[in-house]
């Protein structure tokens, strides 16, 4: 990786590549390249590792890939989302909320969700990542912990989906569910389950999600 002249297009493909092929060292590597190229963070992550990580799923989906395929992709994924961190969030000075940010029950997906919260923090949220395979009872505990002012759910499986509406459910009979805005995602979540389960909103991606989360609070403080 000694190719300091490389254009940023093309940096970007192979990034996508390293991201496919599960080449955690080259990933990272090239995502500081990147970084020392000047390249935007946002679009290191958008047409860099996304990309790859769409390839990668189709491959999944076709059975030309497996779990330990799949498992180093998401590998180089996190190495690169590590580096490109610092950038994106940057020093927060001012808080405008507290989330807390979850997968569900039963899921161990973290990519999507990890860049949810890095994109909260960037938009001035103090922000919980409380990992995966969180039941009910964890989020409820967390959240009532922190003081969230928002609650987001993550789930990448349709087996795990229901989790989302069990865990309004919990908040619900524990009497606490005026007190928090919930947000859900995840690739098989739509906007339709979303309201079906009882959640306040859905997010498709993570820009979407610092935009309803930005507007909750000014809500809020407009109160
Ligand atoms: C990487 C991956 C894995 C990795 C996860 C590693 C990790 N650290 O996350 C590993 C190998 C562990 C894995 C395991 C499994 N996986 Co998998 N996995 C994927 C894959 C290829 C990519 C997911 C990803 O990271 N995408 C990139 C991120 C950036 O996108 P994203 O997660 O969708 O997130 C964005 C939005 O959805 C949204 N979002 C996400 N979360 C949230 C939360 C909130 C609050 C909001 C607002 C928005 C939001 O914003 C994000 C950013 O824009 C998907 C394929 C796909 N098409 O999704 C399959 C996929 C999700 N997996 C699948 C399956 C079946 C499994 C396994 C059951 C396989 C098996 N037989 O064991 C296991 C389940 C393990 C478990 N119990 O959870 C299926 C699910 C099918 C279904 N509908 O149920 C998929 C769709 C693949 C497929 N086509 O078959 N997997």
């Amino acid at each position: 990786m000694s190719d300091h002249t490389m254009d940023d297009r093309a940096l970007l493909e192979k990034l996508a590549f390293t991201v496919i092929k599960g080449q955690v060292k080259d990933g990272t590597a090239l995502t500081q390249q990147g970084i020392d190229q000047g390249i935007n963070p946002h679009l290191v992550i958008n047409e860099g590792l996304v990309p790859g990580m769409d390839v990668v799923g189709e491959l999944f989906r076709t059975n030309q890939y497996f779990i330990p395929e799949v498992l180093l992709s998401a590998r180089t994924m996190n190495g690169s989302m590590a580096l490109l961190r610092p950038l994106i969030v940057g020093h927060v000075t001012e808080t405008v909320g507290v989330a807390v940010v979850g997968t569900v029950k039963g899921d161990i997906h973290d990519i999507g969700k990890n860049l949810v919260c890095m994109l909260l923090e960037a938009a001035q949220f103090k922000v919980h990542n409380i990992g995966v395979n969180n039941t009910p009872e964890k989020i409820l505990e967390m959240a009532e912990q922190h003081h969230a002012d928002i609650v987001g759910l993550s789930a990448l499986l349709s087996v795990t989906m229901p989790n989302i509406g069990k865990t309004v459910e919990h908040f619900e009979k524990m009497g606490v569910r005026n007190r928090y805005k919930i947000i859900c995602g995840g690739a098989p979540v739509t906007a339709k389950f979303a309201k079906e389960c009882g959640t306040d909103a859905y997010g498709a991606n993570a820009p979407e999600a610092v935009k309803i989360c930005r507007q909750w609070i000014e809500e809020k403080r407009a109160r």
